[in-house]
């Protein structure tokens, strides 16, 4: 165990020890931001779900509480599943929930076309357009179309299933814990789960079960015929865009009536062997909390930003401002806590040379063309995280341009695993895809580097890609950071600022204190 415990985060939330899963029921209550968590009370594994609960102020230091839901009624005895939490205007809470049976059914409203296995995760609800009743969406399919019901109650207690499907995607296959909610495109602000009207696109989000990744899609509510529509039929939900494209399931999001805003949680699963997770004696963190808003710059993405409040973290901080990077030059960065930090990264690319260059591996793609290595005209350049002295080990999050014949360039943006670490039995990607770049903006990124976890937002959050590594050297202390400039044709002008985060307080409430 100990060679292994430097893996644990510092200040990203996770139980003190086994597996939990699913962010469930998010949401502010009296002063108390409250999270719940699918939870294995027993072992490091999945198994015997429970909701796991802990509250916070800032939603950075944590104290756990005792579970909200063990497996303890004939509806739920295989385990209580992922849930949602709704506020009524009488001040009390609702949760809706799946509750797991002993022949492992997913027990509500049986429904015909639909596996008795293969219906789940409620959402939070929202009124319907009179404003006498509630309407949540659940996620299922129907053989390989992945499709969304919504049923309507007065009470909670009895329910009915609204004619047709909210939306289909053929080919997405079983869509778990769906979400569905609306943004404003004209506020910054976040809006309650309820508002709909001129000005409010909505959000629907799935977690395909098939790839394991959360896909979501703007489009218009239409509350009166209960149907949702893509703005474009080609980014659909399963087929377009990612929240993230590196290791992020099951989230969910909530409306924060204390800061007007709408936060996302994500599940960041372990990528290093079972047996690796039963020795650390835990598995899986969350992402640090993300406001999500719509990005009225392109119209055609969200931005997730992390919660202002892990800015409390920060501390002491370095510059480099203008630093002059050549083709295939690397930079070393002195930072003071290697393993917890906060990275503010801008990249210029020399202009003429850029305007000169046409035709550079226009067919690029992040996960398909090797990487970090691979040197094109334009790319790719950015940081190393993690990296020890000798470069041996090092997790490079970069941007690559590529040009096609007519001088039109594409922006991707990764974040290259395959040599962060010399462990054997850990999965090692290149995760990432094209990020939009509007005229006049720098290539930006932030990374938030946690030890074991990094989080990297490029274009003000346009694109999000969270890398979970185990590296065996660049740990600690002996973790490096490099400003690299792999291109071969144009020279980069890079600036960063970098802070040394702090850890979260995260412990349980001490009930014994007075
Ligand atoms: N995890 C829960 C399910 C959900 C899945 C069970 C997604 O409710 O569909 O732990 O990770």
């Amino acid at each position: 165990k100990s060679m292994l415990s430097w893996q644990r985060t510092s200040y990203h939330f996770q139980p003190d020890h086994n597996w939990m899963n699913d962010p469930n029921g998010p949401l502010y209550y009296k002063e108390w931001y409250h999270f719940f968590y699918q939870y294995n009370p027993d072992s490091a594994v999945w198994g015997n779900i429970s909701w796991g609960h802990a509250v916070s102020k800032d939603l950075i230091h944590w104290f756990y509480l005792p579970f909200a839901m063990v497996p303890d009624h004939w509806y739920d005895i295989s385990g209580v599943w992922t849930g949602s939490a709704t506020f009524l205007p009488d001040g009390q809470i609702v949760m809706i929930y799946t509750g797991d049976t002993v022949d492992i059914v997913q027990f509500w409203f049986p429904h015909p076309g639909i596996g008795i296995k293969d219906f789940r995760d409620p959402t939070t609800a929202w009124l319907s357009p009179d404003g006498d009743k509630w309407r949540f969406a659940i996620g299922s399919k129907v053989n390989k179309t992945g499709i969304s019901l919504v049923y309507e109650t007065v009470d909670f207690k009895s329910y009915d299933m609204l004619d047709g499907y909210l939306h289909e995607v053929p080919g997405t296959g079983m869509w778990e814990c769906v979400d569905f909610y609306p943004v404003s495109t004209k506020e910054v602000n976040g809006l309650d789960t309820s508002v709909n009207g001129p000005g409010i696109k909505h959000v629907l989000k799935a977690s395909l079960d098939d790839d394991k990744n959360d896909y979501y899609a703007l489009g218009t509510y239409d509350q009166f015929e209960n149907k949702w529509v893509p703005d474009d039929p080609k980014l659909d939900v399963g087929i377009g865009l990612r929240y993230d494209y590196g290791r992020y399931y099951a989230s969910k999001t909530f409306y924060d009536q204390n800061k007007q805003r709408r936060i996302l949680w994500g599940w960041v699963k372990e990528t290093d062997s079972e047996y690796d997770d039963i020795l650390k004696g835990w598995a899986s963190v969350q992402s640090i909390p993300r406001t999500v808003v719509f990005d009225r710059k392109t119209g055609s993405n969200l931005l997730q930003w992390p919660v202002i409040e892990v800015e409390e973290l920060r501390s002491k901080s370095v510059e480099f401002d203008n630093v002059k990077l050549g083709p295939g030059s690397i930079a070393p960065l002195k930072v003071g806590s290697p393993s917890q930090l906060d990275i503010v990264a801008s990249f210029e690319i020399d202009k003429d040379a850029f305007e000169g260059t046409v035709g550079a591996n226009a067919s690029y793609s992040c996960p398909t063309s090797g990487g970090a290595a691979n040197r094109g005209k334009l790319g790719p350049f950015g940081i190393i995280v993690l990296a020890d002295e000798t470069l041996s080990e090092g997790t490079p999050i970069y941007f690559y341009v590529a040009k096609g014949a007519n001088g039109k360039a594409e922006t991707h943006f990764c974040a290259d695993e395959s040599r962060s670490s010399e462990a054997p039995d850990v999965s090692k990607v290149v995760y990432g895809s094209k990020v939009p770049v509007i005229d006049g903006e720098k290539y930006s990124v932030r990374s938030l580097v946690d030890h074991s976890i990094v989080e990297s937002f490029a274009q003000g959050g346009r694109r999000v890609i969270t890398s979970r590594i185990y590296p065996t050297n660049a740990i600690n202390g002996a973790a490096r950071v490099f400003l690299f400039n792999n291109a071969t044709g144009v020279s980069v002008t890079a600036s960063v600022k970098i802070w040394n985060m702090g850890s979260a307080d995260i412990r349980q409430f001490p009930f014994n204190q007075s």
